[in-house]
């Protein structure tokens, strides 16, 4: 039957709902963070013109969507206006010439740490700057090559965030939670922000009774949309990348739970109703959930990545598909003590939100570090 929260105990919640806010203060970030996030955009665009004069260094990401939590990192994307290899040079042979190391080099000329990552499934090149006096926030950032869906997934993300506030809270509570507790690193096994991000968007359109969302993508697409917004070359292969973005003419939900209902309901659904074993989120799709076995997501696989010899793995314990890239697993990056740890920690939240008194013990033990 429909999963609705408000059947459960109200104390609770209420409880949770008094820490949510308090979480989602604490977690916002300041307009002196976000202005210097800004700077730091504009310095990293100055050095990137300086080695690609065609290029143009877009941001995307929480910054974009609004998701952004206090230290968060800033994520863009170089596109350029030729598609070939990422290597290739004049002289073909001497890789350390190749866009990647020139740009490495221009921003260790700069005082900016960096690390290039080549092998990922999606090159990357990360930066690091130490706050100075002109500017007293510590930049992380990682920058990715000529790749437009992260872009696209971007608008659709704030598009949601657009539909009602309760989206953004719900990710910026979910986002510290996960961070406090040690789930959030895609580069340790367990699971990125934008995974959790697509586990709520799930959650508000397909769990909750009335739903908070209406799915933006099973919507029908009108005649008149030119080909080019409908689909994009880009990641391996040809990606429908439309949705509705006219939201004022979309019905308004009539579900009125507070953030503390919804994170209630979030995290027993995840305990206690999704399958990991055996289902796949997919916000695009009516419902939003498909079988591992319909997707031909059961045994992990080890493919050749884009660039030359790299090898990719993918795992398919937990399953979320991308909703543009639909053949990618945006929790590949979670190996099984990973998962087993994700899921620990939604029971734990569990035990917390049902059984402990008072709003001081569900502060000190939901979120602690
Ligand atoms: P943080 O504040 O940085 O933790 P965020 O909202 O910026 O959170 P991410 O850094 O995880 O989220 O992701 C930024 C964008 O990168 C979102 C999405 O366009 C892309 N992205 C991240 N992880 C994946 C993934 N596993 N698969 C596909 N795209 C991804
Ligand atoms: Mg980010």
């Amino acid at each position: 039957g429909p999963f609705n929260p408000e059947q459960m105990v109200h104390e609770q919640n209420t409880n949770l709902q008094v820490f949510a806010r308090e979480i989602i203060t604490a977690a916002t970030p300041t307009p002196e963070e976000l202005g210097a996030q800004n700077r730091h955009l504009k310095k990293c665009r100055a050095i990137c013109q300086g080695v690609c004069p065609e290029g143009e260094l877009v941001p995307f990401g929480s910054l974009v969507t609004g998701f952004a939590i206090t230290e968060s990192d800033l994520d863009a994307v170089l596109t350029f206006p030729y598609s070939e290899d990422l290597f290739s040079t004049p002289d073909k042979s001497d890789e350390s010439n190749s866009l990647p190391h020139n740009l490495a080099k221009a921003f260790q000329s700069e005082g900016f740490m960096v690390t290039l990552l080549l092998k990922t499934r999606v090159p990357i090149m990360k930066l690091a700057l130490k706050a100075t006096d002109e500017n007293q926030f510590d930049l992380n950032c990682d920058i990715g090559f000529n790749n437009d869906l992260g872009v696209h997934n971007t608008r659709m993300l704030q598009t949601y965030s657009r539909c009602d506030p309760r989206v953004k809270e719900m990710v910026l509570f979910i986002k510290w939670w996960a961070k406090r507790r040690h789930i959030n690193s895609p580069y340790r096994g367990t699971l990125s922000s934008y995974g959790y991000v697509l586990m709520i968007i799930h959650f508000l359109i397909n769990v909750v009774d009335p739903p908070v969302l209406i799915n933006l993508q099973n919507t029908r697409i009108p005649e008149d949309v030119p080909a080019d917004q409908i689909f994009d070359e880009g990641g391996e292969g040809e990606h429908q990348i439309w949705y509705a973005k006219d939201i004022e003419h979309l019905p308004k939900t009539t579900n009125q739970m507070h953030v503390g209902q919804l994170l209630h309901g979030f995290f027993e659904y995840y305990s206690y109703r999704f399958q990991w074993g055996r289902e796949v989120i997919s916000i695009r799709t009516h419902g939003g959930i498909f079988s591992k076995q319909e997707k031909g997501w059961v045994a992990a696989v080890t493919r050749p990545g884009r660039s030359g010899q790299t090898q990719v793995k993918d795992r398919y314990l937990l399953t979320i598909e991308d909703p543009f890239e639909t053949n990618h697993n945006v929790g590949r990056t979670c190996n099984a003590p990973g998962v087993d740890r994700i899921r620990a920690e939604f029971k734990r939240a569990v035990n917390i939100i049902r059984f402990r008194d008072g709003g001081k013990s569900m502060r000190e033990l939901l979120c602690q570090e």
